[in-house]
């Protein structure tokens, strides 16, 4: 096997399930190449120590630049705040390294826009950790909506519920609440959450053409978790959209940090001429589905266990009946980017598709902000 030694730059929840990631993928694919954990950088020398002894990390780092300055280091994972994805991503880039940056892709459009050409213009393979494409479920979803099973689609709708910042004493920025903060975070909901239930949804259902957006900030004043200082939030709580796609079909988006009793709650639904589908992540191993083509006398929605062979990723885990969890959506998009590099095809979403995602997300911002249409 070729190893692939990764340099991880942050440590936090999402380093967690990458690095879960990297061990793991080989134990369940076949793949020419091997992940080798060589280093992960966080300015704090004891946090980097205590991660890479957990993770299995042979080195730290402190300085991201002699990160990737380091001949031994193969692809560059950048799983920090939002706002340091764009320096870091280009200058990985520059030194000829594979990038993997997690979502979003950057704090807006322009920055999006660079971050592709410095990946492009150098030729380095690249993905954006949006990780529920992965999940069976939904890539069977896929698989159905490609096969035709829907016919025309009319409309796409999903949600992404949580509830943790509705307490006013949760600070916003420091290491633990940066995604409350704007400065580190670029938005609220709409690039942490619904920007993951805009890719699905133009992987799933092509391109948005345009969008009518509201949001609400809850909380008006947050103290600084770092400073003590109090400070206005100003980041998005809450957001709503509608928007056209351009096969036709009508959207519906929401996503909150203020739905109480909700912790990470996404759900999809589309319906089709023929068929529809839904999708729940708390039962991710699920797919429902109502197929309008069944002898009507027992047509209904059918629970779709996604734990055989036949379905996709499952011929690996196991024996059918035995479904997986969160954690795998990771250690599936790993073993597609190693796919990737063997047979040289790119792995998506790369930074081109994330791209997209992330001019819905401005337009989303730009809607909600000056109250009409936007075009994507
Ligand atoms: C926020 O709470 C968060 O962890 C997001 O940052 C992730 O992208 C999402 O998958 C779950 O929620």
């Amino acid at each position: 096997m070729k190893p692939l030694n990764i340099g991880m730059i942050g440590y936090g929840f999402m380093g967690r399930t990458h690095s879960n990631g990297y061990r793991q993928a080989n134990r369940f694919f076949d793949l020419e190449y091997q992940p080798v954990l060589k280093a992960v950088c966080a300015r704090n020398e004891e946090k980097a120590k205590a991660f890479a002894e957990q993770q299995g990390y042979e080195s730290i780092e402190t300085d991201w630049r002699k990160l990737i300055a380091r001949d031994d280091i193969d692809a560059v994972d950048v799983c920090t705040p939002n706002n340091l994805h764009k320096e870091i991503s280009i200058a990985a880039a520059e030194a000829g390294k594979m990038v993997l940056c997690e979502k979003p892709l950057a704090m807006s459009v322009a920055e999006g826009i660079e971050m592709c050409e410095a990946v492009e213009k150098a030729g380095v393979a690249n993905m954006v950790w949006y990780n529920y494409r992965r999940v069976p479920a939904v890539t069977l979803a896929k698989q159905l909506i490609d096969e035709g099973r829907l016919g025309k689609v009319f409309h796409y709708r999903a949600n992404f519920l949580q509830d943790w910042t509705i307490n006013a004493d949760v600070p916003q920025g420091g290491a633990a609440t940066w995604r409350l903060d704007a400065e580190a975070a670029g938005s609220g909901v709409t690039g942490d959450l619904l920007a993951h239930c805009i890719d699905t949804a133009l992987w799933l259902n092509g391109d948005i053409e345009d969008v009518s957006a509201m949001t609400e900030t809850f909380v008006k004043e947050r103290v600084h978790a770092e400073t003590g200082a109090k400070q206005p939030v100003t980041i998005d709580d809450a957001c709503m959209f509608h928007c056209h796609f351009k096969n036709g079909s009508l959207g519906l988006f929401e996503s909150t940090r203020y739905a109480r009793g909700h912790k990470a709650l996404y759900t999809l639904e589309v319906n089709g001429e023929n068929a529809s589908l839904r999708w729940d992540l708390h039962d991710l191993h699920r797919l429902e589905y109502f197929d309008h083509g069944d002898d009507s006398i027992v047509r209904g929605w059918r629970s779709v266990h996604v734990s055989d062979g036949d379905q996709p990723y499952m011929g690996n885990w196991w024996v059918p009946g035995l479904q997986i969890g969160y954690e795998h959506t990771f250690i599936h998009q790993v073993a597609d980017f190693l796919k990737s590099l063997e047979t040289g095809e790119p792995a998506h979403p790369n930074f081109r598709d994330a791209l997209e995602t992330q001019k819905v997300c401005d337009a989303v911002l730009a809607s909600a902000k000056e109250r009409c249409w936007k075009n994507i």
